[in-house]
């Protein structure tokens, strides 16, 4: 497959203002005619052809101002035609058939509905078109269809007109006024309700806000709205951004790819985003929904007004919209948690990206198939930029700065460096050498050693960016550190300062401390690097007890339990050293037991134990199953140690009843945290408690955990609770993957035996996307499954990639990056692996977006 370079832009050689279309609509066959207003573009090159994009779809016929043509061609899936004059009227009419759309790209059928997807590049496989984010156009849509079968018609804009048919047909009109690209058309027909609201905004326009779905599903769509709402009113306030249409749509769609999408005035969602209620959905899956409500939402400004020139610039509508919505998420609930929740989601998603085989730039710089570009590295690091701008300039001169970028580009389609050179202007700072955390890949590997000496302490900083696949050597990167130098007797600092390293190597000199201080860095994660700071066990135990920044307490937490299991998996360190080791992690775990100023919500964050996977981060090659254990060995001694507080607090706060609020959630928070140690420590009290909570329990974060808990045991009590859990949410297809995922997640000895039945349970499909990563990828990212000694893990990723390509190939090749860690794997499991993707790499018939990813995985 061609790679495509982000060097070789161009701008278009032919712009399309308006385009018209209209839709008959059918599950089985949907006829689609587009008429295009066509004009030369003043920046292109002149060129009288023009390119309209397609993919399986053929022309039924092609008209030219009003005439019927012959002389268009098709090179490879696009139509190509000779224009001559300045501008031009095309029609053409199209077929197809949504019944049969198994990669959910384009216009789908989904339980009798249709719907569209068309980000990246999905509008070409509903109609020819220049389907690239810089052509912007004014889109109208008539679409008509049966009404029993599709009683709603939306899409973009207002509705203009509506009306009956013969035979049982109705229509709609709409109208966007707003240009747009392809990529943000969108359509559906079904059979839907709504709930619905009114919001007026700050300049008193006042819109219809509606969140439809499926008859029965209207009870469980209030936290959508209210989330809704509450986007709206927040970036009022803190962007100064107003929405711009007099209607605002979301629609919920049980079959999606992805999270949600953004298209304009019409939202299309996962309904994983959309539907809950305190039975069906635990808190995290609340704050995922008023976060992906929220971001979608916060797109309309970052990514619909001010678009993305070409794919390239992804990040500059995601890492942006990412940072708005983390913004937002801490706005509405605990700012410190949401940090650590986010820095969770780097550290385990993106640092293995970065350090990976398909690692790539913010901005990379070629692709194969864009779709595989949608990843933590643009979204989440992406954000992670944006928010060190935020950090140098403050968050008063950063407004100024985005002030500037949506004044001055509104209505564009903009590169990320348009974006940096407004926060330059605007937020009033030089981000020259800044940039290349746009261009460099990898994540800087920073040391930090302290000095202390008379009444002066040296910090000596120092960077390193590793080697990137394409990118050898690196330079070094302005990085911002947040530090405090803390009294030891005391436990107070003399306030933060920002640091900023831009070279190699740096020192800074702190004058005024008759003491040694304890150094506390990268407070808030102030940037997203793997930090290298020499200091004693004990500065960790002080800084987990007593730092201000609760962030940086949770980081030294987190630390002291991965100094502890890398030691424990390494010879380096005598036995003696490793007790004590242990015993500091133990003294700090029992002091966040202990303190009762800290809230439930901040505690349950400290108490988790570090994933697997960033663990094996720390390591140039890991055992995943010497780490898995050594974790398991810790959790189950501290669940030994500790058991009177962990008991006490699970007695404490299954006391505490049922609600949405803080305290309430942290409450169920600790609940879960009490329960895993106690049940890695004694399985009976373990087994025993969870059975007790799962029957007890009135909501589902309670009901989940519980069975989380049951799932890894070998006990009756197990099967009970699975067996009544099917059984009570029999239907509900957003529990019934929680059902999968349970499963398939769990350190049950048979979890490799669970997972192959299940694939073969009635209810398991490989057409639903949820459903496939409910089962698999709960099974790749589970280090007792995947990485089993005798491959069968890898075996079965591999498997799925190759039954699932066919089908839908995005969300296959979202699977290849698990085996495309085999260099960083010990030597027996990496050959399994790799075996795996060699495996796929010999299939003749594979998807771009599996071929991509299997290809540079070996490469
Ligand atoms: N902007 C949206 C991206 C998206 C997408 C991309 C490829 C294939 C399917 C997709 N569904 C949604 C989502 C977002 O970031 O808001
Ligand atoms: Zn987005």
């Amino acid at each position: 497959p061609p790679v495509i370079h982000r060097e070789d832009y161009l701008p278009p050689a032919w712009l399309v203002p308006q385009i018209a279309l209209e839709f008959a609509l059918g599950v089985d066959e949907t006829h689609v005619t587009s008429k295009l207003s066509v004009q030369r573009n003043p920046a292109g090159n002149g060129s009288d052809l023009m390119r309209l994009n397609g993919d399986q779809i053929a022309p039924l016929s092609v008209r030219v101002d009003g005439e019927a043509i012959n002389d268009w061609r098709l090179d490879g899936p696009d139509l190509l035609i000779e224009l001559h004059g300045q501008a031009h009227e095309i029609e053409i009419e199209t077929l197809i058939k949504p019944i049969a759309n198994s990669q959910l790209m384009g216009l789908y059928a989904s339980h009798g509905m249709l719907c569209t997807q068309c980000e990246a590049e999905g509008f070409r496989r509903i109609t020819f078109f220049p389907d690239r984010p810089d052509v912007l156009s004014v889109y109208s849509v008539r679409m008509a269809g049966d009404k029993a079968a599709f009683p709603i018609l939306l899409s973009n804009g207002n509705c203009t007109a509506q009306g009956e048919g013969e035979n049982g047909t109705h229509w709609a009109e709409w109208h966007d006024p707003w240009p747009k690209p392809s990529y943000l058309f969108a359509l559906v027909a079904g059979n839907l309700v709504a709930n619905s609201a009114a919001y007026t905004t700050r300049s008193g326009r006042k819109v219809a806000l509606n969140i439809w779905v499926r008859p029965g599903d209207e009870s469980r769509t209030q936290h959508a709205l209210d989330s809704l709402i509450a986007s709206m009113k927040w970036d009022e306030q803190t962007f100064g951004r107003e929405y711009d249409l007099d209607l605002f749509n979301v629609v919920a769609v049980s079959d999606f790819n992805m999270g949600a999408m953004e298209n304009k005035g019409l939202n299309i969602f996962n309904t994983r985003y959309v539907l809950a209620d305190p039975d069906t959905a635990t808190d995290a899956d609340y704050d995922a929904i008023e976060g992906v409500i929220g971001h979608e939402y916060f797109h309309n400004w970052s990514g619909n007004r001010i678009t993305c020139r070409d794919w390239f610039q992804l990040s500059l509508k995601e890492g942006f919209t990412v940072l708005r919505d983390q913004l937002f998420s801490a706005d509405m609930g605990s700012e410190p948690v949401k940090r650590i929740e986010d820095v969770r989601v780097l550290r385990s998603a993106q640092f293995p990206e970065d350090s990976g085989p398909l690692a790539h730039p913010i901005r990379p710089d070629s692709y194969q198939e864009i779709s595989n570009f949608y990843t933590a590295t643009v979204y989440n690091k992406g954000a992670e930029v944006i928010r060190m701008m935020r950090t140098m300039a403050g968050p008063e001169r950063f407004r100024k700065g985005t002030d500037l970028y949506f004044e001055r580009h509104d209505g564009e389609a903009a590169t990320c460096e348009d974006f940096i050179k407004a926060i330059e202007e605007g937020a009033g700072l030089d981000l020259e050498q800044f940039r290349l955390w746009y261009s460099q890949a990898g994540t800087p590997q920073v040391q930090v050693r302290m000095a202390h000496e008379g009444d002066a302490v040296t910090l000596t900083v120092s960077q390193a960016v590793p080697s990137t696949p394409g990118q050898a050597m690196k330079q070094p990167m302005p990085i911002p550190l947040r530090i405090a130098l803390f009294d030891r007797d005391t436990a107070s600092h003399d306030g933060e300062r920002l640091i900023i390293l831009d070279k190699a190597s740096d020192t800074f000199r702190f004058e005024g401390y008759a003491k040694a201080p304890v150094l506390s860095v990268n407070r808030g994660f102030s940037a997203p690097i793997a930090l290298d700071v020499e200091r004693p066990v004990e500065d960790l135990v002080f800084l987990a007890a007593s730092d201000d920044d609760p962030f940086a307490r949770y980081e030294a937490m987190q630390s002291l339990v991965v100094r502890h299991l890398i030691a424990a998996v390494s010879d380096a360190m005598s036995a003696s050293a490793k007790a004590a080791e242990r015993n500091a992690v133990k003294r700090a775990f029992a002091a966040v037991l202990d303190d009762v100023a800290l809230d439930d919500l901040m505690r349950g964050e400290l108490l988790m134990l570090p994933p697997v996977s960033y663990l094996a981060e720390q390591l140039l090659v890991a055992d995943p199953s010497a780490l898995y254990e050594a974790r398991e060995d810790l959790k189950a001694w501290l669940g030994r140690e500790l058991s009177a507080s962990l008991r006490a607090l699970h007695d404490r706060v299954s006391a505490i009843p049922y609600s949405r609020d803080a305290g309430a959630r942290g409450a169920r928070k600790c609940k879960a945290q009490a329960l895993i140690y106690i049940a890695a420590a004694d399985p009976a009290e373990g087994a025993r408690r969870a059975d007790t909570q799962y029957w007890a329990a009135d909501n589902m974060t309670d009901r989940q955990s519980a069975l989380s808990v049951l799932c890894g045991l070998d006990v009756p009590e197990r099967k009970q609770a699975l067996d009544d859990f099917h059984k009570r949410y029999e239907g509900n297809a957003l529990v019934i993957d929680k059902w999968f995922a349970l499963q398939a997640g769990s350190t049950h000895p048979l979890v490799l035996d669970h997972i192959r039945d299940l694939a073969l349970h009635p209810d398991f499909t490989m057409s639903n996307p949820n459903r496939v990563r409910a089962l698999y990828m709960s099974a790749a990212v589970n280090p007792k499954a995947f990485h089993d000694a005798g491959g069968e893990g890898y075996r079965t990723i591999g498997e799925l990639i190759r039954r699932l390509d066919p089908i839908n190939p995005q969300t296959a090749a979202r699977f290849v990056p698990a085996l495309g860690r085999w260099r960083r794997i010990e030597v027996e499991r990496a050959h399994l692996m790799k075996a795996e993707l060699e495996k796929i790499a010999s299939l003749p018939d594979l998807s771009r977006d599996v071929r991509e990813q299997v290809t540079k995985s070996l490469g």
